[in-house]
Parts: structure tokens; C-alpha cells; sequence
């Protein structure tokens, strides 16, 4: 009735961004993503507690957050089929939760691999995804490593609204992101309210939706070839659309700031020195860069240059794993 999981953050290289259903978390688009290490968050689940508790980085959970994390597992208490009385949560990450890097796609990876195995129920990727998904749409690409590609689907139940790995961790070693900490504000706009009033009121989202859902398969094709300059280029241009349909929203949603200009600006000219780096961009500030091992320091040094408060160093990370030691 207690299990412990250990699941890594993941970066969109073509973004989800927007729902087609608000209560099951369905986007109206696919996305792929990099799943990276080092950094993880580990998740104990308990049922049969006295109590439902919820401790998220070292602080009780409340409201919405708390009310989240007890829907995912009320759905891990329906596919259980029985009773498992509450349920007691301890979830800690290793890394700037004010990073921008998506502690609740990780967070929720590992929920729902952790509350599936505490219910005794068999491990299952797709289960999971799904699970993962219902708890934060990002957190069911998280759920494996490597690459890992959400199929919008096309069913109602959203039982077909799951991601899979299309290459592992170890198919592109040497690729590297470097997360660039220009801002540790938090944003006035969190990305569920922002890709919300995108759908509602961008006249450009339609389009965002159509070459999203293009650019896919493309970006699959590239991760194959290992073609770094090609892939680089397809994520700019996506992190671009998504930001230009948000900025197109009524109001408009501006997530960038002059240091993150300025960061841009900075790495066209090294790119045309000759250093091989692009960047992505979510609902947020901080880049995110995509470089080569040779080039890792380079990329870190640009950051900083450009006044990075913080910088992470990530490689391609693994699946979301069970283990044997637990936080309480
Ligand atoms: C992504 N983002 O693909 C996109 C890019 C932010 C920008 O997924 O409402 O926390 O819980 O499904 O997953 C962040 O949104 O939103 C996100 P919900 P989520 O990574």
C-alpha cells in the first residue's frame, strides 16, 4: 500500500498549448518532448493513512494544489475497483521549483506511477500517461524518458490521450539543454489560465493548432537523423508560434522579458560565430537551451553573460522508476 517513485521534468521541443477538454486535460494538439536528468522529483504514496495529507517541497498543500493531487489518486481508488482508505503524499524535488521547468509535469509523472503500484495495480505506461495527464496535461510525457511524443487523440473519454517514447534516453546522448534562469518571478499568468484565454480569444490559434500538429512528425524525423541545426531551428520556430498566439490573446500575454530578448539576441550572434545552440521558450522567461555536449559549457557561459541568475545543466533523462526507499 506504500511506493516510492522518482520522475524527471520534461521539455516541449514542439509545445502543448491549449485544451479541447478542461476537466479531462485533452489538448487540441500532439506535442514531443526531452525528458531530463539530472533533476527529479521523488513522490511517496501511502493508502490506508489516517488521514488524506499532502506535503508538496516541504509545505502542506492547500487548496487547488491539494484538491489536484487527491482527483488523481480518487481515479487511482476507480481502477483499484476497492477501498483504500486516505492517502498520504510526500513529494520533494531536487531542483528550483521557481525555474520554470515544470515541477508538476515530474511531480505528477511520479504521483501516478507511485499511486498505481501503492494501489497493487501492474505497472502500465499508457495507464499511467493517462493518470499523469489528468493531473497536469505536461506530466504525461514525463512518465518515460528519452523522447516521448502526446498523441492528441481523438476519442471523447480521452483514453487514447496518452504519450509514447518514440527514442530513448540513450538514442541521442550527447544532446543537451541548458536551462537559463534569467527571472525566478513567478508569472502573473500560469500556463493553464494563459493557454485558456488563447483558445477562447487568439484569432491566430487555429492556425498554432495546425502547424503544431505538422511539426511533429518532422521533429520525430530530425531526432532520428540526430540533426542538431535542423531540430533547433523547428524548436525556435515552434516556441515563436506558441508565444506569437498568446500575444495575439485578448488581453494579449506577453511572457518574455528584455532578459530574455537580450539572451536571444546574444545567441543569434554566437550562433553565427559559430556555436551550435538554439533555445526554446515556455509560458515563461527563462530560455531553455539546445546545444551538444561539446558545446554545454559554451551554452552556460552565454547564459550567464546574458545574466543568468541560475543555470541547470540537463542531459536526456530516463523513465519515471519505482523505488525501494521512501520519504516517510
Ligand atoms: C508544454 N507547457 O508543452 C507547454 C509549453 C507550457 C508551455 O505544458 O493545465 O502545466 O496542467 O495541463 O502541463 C505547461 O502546462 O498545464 C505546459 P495543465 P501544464 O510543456
Amino acid at each position: 500500500m506504500k511506493a516510492t517513485v522518482r520522475a524527471h521534468p520534461n521539455i516541449a521541443l514542439v509545445k502543448y498549448w491549449g485544451k479541447r477538454d478542461e476537466a479531462l486535460i485533452l489538448p487540441h494538439q500532439s506535442s514531443l518532448s526531452l525528458t531530463l536528468a539530472p533533476i527529479h522529483v521523488t513522490t511517496t504514496v501511502e493508502f490506508g493513512a489516517q488521514a488524506d495529507t499532502v506535503e508538496l517541497h516541504g509545505h502542506a498543500a492547500k487548496g487547488s494544489e491539494r484538491d489536484r493531487v487527491l482527483r488523481l489518486l480518487d481515479a487511482v481508488r476507480v481502477q483499484a475497483g476497492r477501498d483504500l482508505g486516505p492517502a498520504k503524499v510526500v513529494s520533494r524535488g531536487d531542483f528550483p521549483m521557481a525555474a520554470g521547468l515544470a515541477s508538476s509535469a515530474a511531480g505528477f509523472a511520479a504521483l501516478a506511477v507511485a499511486g498505481r503500484a501503492a494501489a497493487g495495480l501492474p505497472e502500465d505506461t499508457r495507464a499511467s500517461s493517462i493518470l499523469a495527464r489528468r493531473g497536469s496535461g505536461s506530466a504525461c510525457r514525463s512518465v518515460q524518458g528519452g523522447f516521448c511524443e502526446w498523441q492528441r487523440g481523438e476519442r471523447a473519454d480521452g483514453e487514447d490521450s496518452y504519450a509514447v517514447q518514440r527514442f530513448d534516453a540513450g538514442h541521442w546522448a550527447d544532446l543537451r539543454m541548458v536551462v537559463a534562469i534569467v527571472d525566478r518571478g513567478e508569472k502573473e499568468v500560469k500556463s493553464r489560465d494563459g493557454m485558456k484565454s488563447t483558445v477562447e480569444t487568439s484569432p491566430y490559434y487555429p492556425a498554432w493548432v495546425k502547424d503544431a500538429e505538422a511539426e511533429v512528425p518532422r521533429a520525430r524525423e530530425l531526432i532520428a537523423k540526430k540533426d542538431l541545426e535542423a531540430l533547433g531551428e523547428l524548436c525556435e520556430r515552434n516556441a515563436w508560434r506558441m508565444h506569437s498566439t498568446s500575444l495575439a490573446a485578448d488581453p494579449p500575454l506577453c511572457y518574455l522579458s528584455s532578459a530574455t530578448l537580450g539572451l536571444i539576441q546574444h545567441l543569434r550572434e554566437q550562433r553565427k560565430k559559430g556555436v551550435p545552440v538554439w533555445f526554446t521558450l515556455d509560458a515563461g522567461p527563462n530560455p531553455v537551451l539546445l546545444t551538444d555536449a561539446a558545446h554545454e559549457v559554451a551554452a552556460e557561459a552565454l547564459a550567464r553573460a546574458c545574466g543568468a541568475v541560475e543555470v541547470v545543466r540537463c542531459v536526456p533523462g530516463g523513465d519515471a522508476t519505482l523505488l525501494s526507499e521512501h520519504l516517510f
